[in-house]
């Protein structure tokens, strides 16, 4: 066992300012918020992924090749399409009473063959291309280190070679929205050729403007019988000191230079799911062009600024050991086996650093990989799943100080309360809108894939939940009035669209599914599994409340009200598991260890369930998660670690930490693994360590109500809780020493620490700290 180190401030870099060519200490010693490697990236998942939420790039640090694998988020397959079936209007009730009359395998047959979207597949999300860069005079390369700077945002790499410290630097600016590289090796010592490859199935075609410009431009691919409707171009200029530049078999070269600065710009015709009339190439020449006019250093110096601005909101430290100085593949390599907590800290870091690097103001949400994808056929198209996948990604957003990325999402919800008021009208005959468990850059929201995935009305429902969350944190009204009409469509799909449960009077969803666990009837399709009445719930209630909130829609209100009150509840089953349907299933579905926890919603994200206020649930949870077991896929890994900090058990979550951890779930880039890649569980584990340091629910804000015994001291700072709070916390031997409360508005608030409790109302602007001994018993 190694002796920790005492606690680093880790979070608030002071003095990384990325502004130096790599000083070499930089590159051998470990940094907290450091990611670095001795080789190269031979694998995709061993590239280090910078991004700007639009523009992105995976980084490999090859020393003779260098490649960047380049993304843009609008560019997708197909074109604006409509996917709603009209044939489902009729078929939707008959599918209903098959599964009444529990004729399971015609339900599903039937379901499959007439009340799908067409077509049944969705658009997937596309690569633009890789730049390959093929250097000169790098034979016998020695001393190579790579990294990626979290708190800079900022890839290097550095070697020996010719006599010559060769650099390398890239970063993706969302101030001047280009991808920026700098090469340097010493006096005229950069020599390569530059080229665009596309990615399989792609056609873009390059051609040269002058000696030093690069131009890539093409249509994207047709998909699903949707013909490809999108333009799209990317942009290469190259700005060498010293040298010559010139053009060779379609590629740029540069010879003798003493460094250069390579921009690179790329757009798609995408406007809007309805618009894609765009200028890509007008967008492209612009940003090269100002970005060129505006120079290296303050291209730099203003991306940092801005990624600073939100990076540094949240400082994290439960302590370093000598583990923490070896390189990142090797700490994940033995992870199962060393002391090592900084990797946790590093994990939760490098999340906040994905999601602001995935997901900011105008771009499109961050989909299952984020913004980061080598191929025109991603796993399940690199869409957004809405089934847990899509909503997992901005679990950590809101309370670690990052509620503006989760504005993408807002505006995709929006747009899909218009494309899904269509599919409503057409498939169900119903108000308002739905969306299943998928969407993809055309806000598509038929159900898709086959009845086991498909069948499932909820998905938008759920994502409303976001769109609430946002609120609560901030308190905008402004915000909230523009929300409210896509929070009341939903609610109006399922006050027309809700069946009263035969012998109970219950209202359930139906047709639905328990999301992709099949019941022993040899299919998902059901009636009111218990997930739906759950989303409903919130759904309902959140909606209510806005509605009080901006004073509108009294009937409604009460309507809605009304619902609320006849959803059928969560029950205990006869094993003593929290019923996932309303059939007593649980003990006899064929899947015990199903990735999905769908019916445990209810315990998280929502706080319908809960430990103190409904315990008899809380065990039924408890042991249903006991039955599902710790060990999945990676988001399932990170769903099970935010559900048992919800149930309190800090020691049971961190096991379940260190399992998403381990080699067989994270990439040696730190990407989750699936397997393959995919984002979510990157961002589950920042929000499952955040619920073990801090929740807020239940108009209560927890400290340390989950802490494990593996991190008996620690500190976090700068997180933000419900009513536009923030909370600093500092603990020592697995105990509070003192919290910081910040009030940006006036609210009053509750704030627990084990079962003693402290009511305090701060003014707007009010700060106080706390310590235990400001705690009585509740
Ligand atoms: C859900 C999951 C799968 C996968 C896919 C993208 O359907 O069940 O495991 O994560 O989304």
């Amino acid at each position: 066992m190694f002796t920790r180190r005492g606690a680093m401030a880790v979070g608030a870099a002071a003095g990384l300012t990325g502004l130096e060519p790599i000083p070499a200490s930089a590159a051998t010693s470990a940094n907290p918020l450091t990611l670095w490697y001795r080789q190269p990236a031979a694998a995709w998942t061993e590239a280090l992924p910078i991004g700007n939420g639009r523009l992105a790039a995976m980084v490999f640090g090859g020393v003779a090749r260098e490649r960047l694998q380049l993304n843009e988020d609008t560019l997708w397959g197909g074109g604006p399409y409509d996917p709603a079936n009209p044939k489902a209007r009729e078929g939707i009730p008959r599918v209903r009473a098959l599964i009444e009359e529990e004729r399971w395998v015609e339900a599903r047959d039937f379901s499959t063959a007439s009340i799908m979207a067409t077509p049944i597949r969705q658009m997937s999300y596309n690569a633009l291309g890789d730049l390959y860069l093929d250097f000169e005079g790098t034979d016998g390369a020695s001393a190579y280190r790579r990294k990626l700077d979290l708190d800079g945002a900022l890839s290097s790499v550095r070697f020996e070679a010719g006599g010559a410290t060769h650099g390398r630097q890239a970063f993706v600016s969302a101030i001047d929205q280009v991808i920026a590289v700098r090469l340097t090796a010493g006096t005229g010592g950069v020599s390569f050729s530059a080229g665009f490859e596309n990615p399989p199935g792609a056609t873009a075609v390059a051609r040269t403007e002058g000696a030093d410009t690069l131009v890539f431009a093409g249509r994207n691919i047709s998909q699903h019988g949707v013909a490809g409707a999108l333009r799209y171009e990317t942009r290469l200029k190259i700005i060498p000191t010293g040298g010559r530049t010139a053009v060779q078999d379609g590629r740029l070269t540069v010879s003798g230079a003493d460094s250069v600065v390579l921009l690179i710009a790329a757009a798609t015709s995408y406007r809007s799911f309805r618009d894609v009339s765009g200028d890509p190439a007008a967008r492209t020449r612009k940003a090269v062009v100002d970005a060129a006019a505006k120079g290296w250093d303050a291209l730099l110096a203003d991306h940092q600024r801005e990624h600073r601005r939100l990076f540094r909101k949240v400082a994290f430290d439960v302590g370093t050991t000598p583990a923490a100085d070896r390189p990142t593949d090797e700490r994940v390599a033995t992870s199962q086996t060393s002391d090592d907590p900084a990797l946790a800290s590093l994990y939760f870091q490098y999340g906040r650093y994905l999601l602001i690097s995935s997901s900011r103001v105008g771009t499109q949400p961050a989909n299952l990989q984020g913004v980061w994808n080598e191929n025109n056929s991603p796993p399940w198209g690199g869409k957004y799943t809405i089934n847990i996948n899509t909503e997992m990604n901005y679990w950590p957003a809101e309370p670690t100080g990052l509620s503006e990325c989760v504005e993408p999402l807002v505006a995709m919800v929006k747009d899909l309360a218009i494309t899904g008021a269509r599919t409503a009208q057409v498939m169900y005959g119903a108000r308002g809108w739905v969306c299943h468990h998928n969407t993809d850059l055309w806000r598509a929201t038929a159900p898709i894939d086959g009845s086991q995935y498909g069948v499932w009305p909820t998905g938008g429902a759920w994502l409303c939940k976001h769109l609430w969350d946002r609120w609560d944190y901030g308190r905008d009204d402004a915000y909230l009035a523009a929300v409210y009409p896509v929070l009341k469509g939903a609610c109006l799909f399922f006050l027309d669209t809700l069946q009263v449960e035969r012998g109970t009077n219950f209202l359930i969803v139906s047709p639905s599914i328990s999301p992709e666990n099949i019941h022993p009837g040899g299919t998902s399709l059901c009636a009111g599994p218990t997930m739906d009445q759950q989303i409903l719930r919130d759904l309902f209630g959140n909606t209510i409340r806005a509605a009080e909130r901006l004073e509108l829609d009294p009937g409604l209100r009460a309507e809605i009200a009304a619902a609320q009150a006849r959803l059928a509840p969560n029950e205990v089953g006869p094993t003593g598991l929290l019923k996932e349907w309303r059939e007593d299933w649980d003990a006899t579905a064929p899947e015990q260890n199903h990735r999905h926890v769908s019916h445990l919603y209810g315990v998280y994200p929502s706080d319908q369930i809960t430990t103190r206020g409904t315990p008899a649930l809380a065990e039924a949870s408890k042991a249903s998660l006991a039955v599902r077991g710790d060990i999945s896929t990676g988001w399932a890994i990170a769903w099970r670690l935010n559900l048992w900090a919800r149930l309190g058990d800090g020691d049971r979550a961190h096991r379940i930490l260190t399992h998403l951890l381990s080699p067989d779930r994270t990439y040696p880039n730190l990407f989750d693994a699936h397997p393959p890649f995919q984002i979510d569980g990157n961002f589950g584990g920042v929000s499952g360590m955040t619920e073990m340091l801090m929740q807020d629910h239940s108009g209560e804000i927890a400290l340390l109500p989950a802490l494990p015994a593996a991190w008996p001291s620690g500190s976090i700072t700068g997180l933000r809780c419900r009513g536009g709070f923030g909370l600093s916390l500092r603990w020592d031997n697995g105990a509070l020493v003192e919290a910081e409360l910040t009030s940006d508005l006036s609210e009053p608030c509750v704030i627990r620490l084990g079962d003693r409790v402290l009511a305090i109302h701060l003014p707007a602007g009010g700060r106080r700290t706390l310590t235990p001994a400001d705690f009585v018993q509740a």
